[in-house]
């Protein structure tokens, strides 16, 4: 990231961060910086809030009105903010255990109440925070902490999952598609609704070392592969969903308006 942008939009002082060697959570924090910039967002009119795990960690690092609440109620915090002040812009930084198993709950609500939302997966395919215990977007077969021998359990596309329950604007990019994951995420803060941006990132300590992914670099060369050549098992990446709907506090407030 640009000297520049650390100094406007980052707090300097958290740093160095607490990833691993190899994470790819900071190419997602540079990502939105850098869609926040080139948007020309007010920095007073953001609010950014997380969950708990290593993803969530960014909020700390990042220097706007932060709010690093509980495990998979990032959703409901943010839901709360932007019900009580409509003009801000919330920005909920997640993780797949996080919005996804804890969580999961909240985000098809968001979804379907297209509460204007901008909600960042990273998806790094496992709890790395506590130890690489399996999630809800780890693949069939792969071995964690918590299935040595496999996992038996499929796991959820979570852009499917969205788009069914009711999210307005939808997209998945990845760590090693810079580019597309900046304008994901600018698409995303423009659209008036619940908008899911999934950033498949590799977590080389806590899932690649167990499934002989190789370095962190070799699994960036994967996701870099696979979504290039987009062959059967490969990762789907781009726009899935760009639409419009009643988005819910527009409703709400028209609602508490009413006369009797
Ligand atoms: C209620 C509750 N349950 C469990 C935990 C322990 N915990 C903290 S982070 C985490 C998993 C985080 O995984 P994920 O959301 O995928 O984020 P990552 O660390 O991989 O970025 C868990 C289980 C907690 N803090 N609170």
């Amino acid at each position: 990231m640009k000297e520049a942008l650390m100094d406007k939009y980052l707090r300097k002082h958290n740093l160095p961060h607490i990833w691993c060697p190899g994470c790819g959570n900071g190419i997602i924090l540079s990502a939105l910086v850098e869609a926040i910039d080139s948007l020309d967002i007010d920095k007073d009119k953001i609010c950014i809030v997380s969950g708990i795990g290593c993803s969530s960690r960014a909020a700390q690092y990042m220097n706007f009105d932060t709010i690093h609440t509980l495990h998979g109620r990032a959703i409901p915090y943010a839901t709360g903010i932007k019900l009580a002040n409509p003009d801000l812009k919330v920005i909920v930084l997640t993780g797949d255990g996080d919005c996804a198993a804890i969580g999961g709950n909240h985000l098809i609500h968001g979804c379907r109440r297209n509460i204007d939302l901008t909600v960042l997966v990273f998806n790094n395919n496992i709890y790395g925070m506590t130890g690489g215990q399996c999630s809800p977007t780890t693949p069939l077969e792969s071995r964690t902490t918590t299935t040595d021998k496999g996992n038996l359990c499929r796991d959820f596309d979570i852009c499917k999952l969205c788009d069914a329950a009711g999210a307005t604007y939808i997209s998945r990019s990845t760590v090693a598609h810079y580019a597309s994951l900046v304008k994901s995420m600018k698409e995303a803060l423009n659209n008036k609704g619940f908008s899911l941006v999934e950033a498949l990132t590799p977590c080389p300590v806590q899932y690649g070392r167990r499934n002989k992914l190789g370095k962190a670099s070799d699994m960036i060369n994967l996701l870099r592969k696979n979504t290039v050549d987009n062959k059967v098992n490969s990762f789907q990446v781009g726009v899935f969903k760009n639409s419009k709907d009643k988005e819910y506090v527009e409703e709400y407030l028209k609602c508490v308006s009413k006369e009797g």
